[in-house]
């Protein structure tokens, strides 16, 4: 990807690029040979020099624009700039850090129209991820339930869970995470 070289990447390269680095950051980082440390962080500069050696030239400035423009602000620098992450979504053991906080009274969570009948009966379960990732725009979490069919629309209760013990965390771009969602604190839709 030699176009990738001079920092100017058009929307479908720098999509590519955004689903790559979330391969490497988040699932496999062993297909470039890097390791995430304990908090999911590694060496921009490690990061580069892998992706060269494995023929996914990027310059740094690309890489800025790539986690700038990410549509969901999957990435995040650190604070001086020398250490790159995801925000969530990791497969891979990682210990994020993010502090518990408390969330808002409501959150949002998007799902396809199948899964609505085990949700009813066990709630939301965070399946292969590590958190169940709820949203504070129904925008984002009707976005997310339209990945895999048309999307139902389910409000959880967050405030009531968090006063009942359940803990919750906050990413750097603003996705909720708490270990699960039992049914009592959802509420369904009417037509579903
Ligand atoms: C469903 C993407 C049956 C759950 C997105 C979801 C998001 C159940 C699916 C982020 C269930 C898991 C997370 C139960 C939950 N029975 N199905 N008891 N409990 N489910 O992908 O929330 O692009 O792991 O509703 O945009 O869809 O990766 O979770 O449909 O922000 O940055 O099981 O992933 O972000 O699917 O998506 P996922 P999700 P990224």
């Amino acid at each position: 990807m030699t176009e990738q070289l001079d920092g100017t990447m058009n929307a479908e390269q720098t999509k590519k690029t955004s689903k790559f680095l979330s391969l490497v950051l988040r699932h496999q980082p062993e297909t470039i040979g890097i390791e995430l440390d304990d908090a999911g962080w590694v060496a921009v500069d490690q990061l580069l020099a892998a992706l060269k050696r494995h023929g996914r030239p990027l310059t740094r400035e690309a890489l800025e624009l790539v986690v700038k423009n990410n549509d969901k602000q999957r990435f995040a620098f650190s604070d001086d700039g020398t250490q790159i992450r995801a925000s969530q979504g990791h497969s891979v053991e990682v210990e994020l850090g993010y502090e518990p906080c408390t969330p808002p009274e409501i959150l949002f969570h998007g799902t396809p129209r199948q899964f609505v009948d085990p949700i009813r009966r066990e709630g939301l379960r965070k399946m292969q991820r590590h958190h169940v990732h709820l949203h504070e725009e129904v925008g984002t979490a009707t976005a997310v339930g339209n990945r895999r069919g048309k999307a139902v629309l389910l409000k959880v209760r967050a405030l009531q869970m968090h006063q009942t013990g359940h803990a919750f965390f906050v990413t750097a771009n603003r996705v909720w995470l708490t270990d699960r969602v039992p049914s009592e604190f959802i509420e369904f839709p009417v037509d579903c």
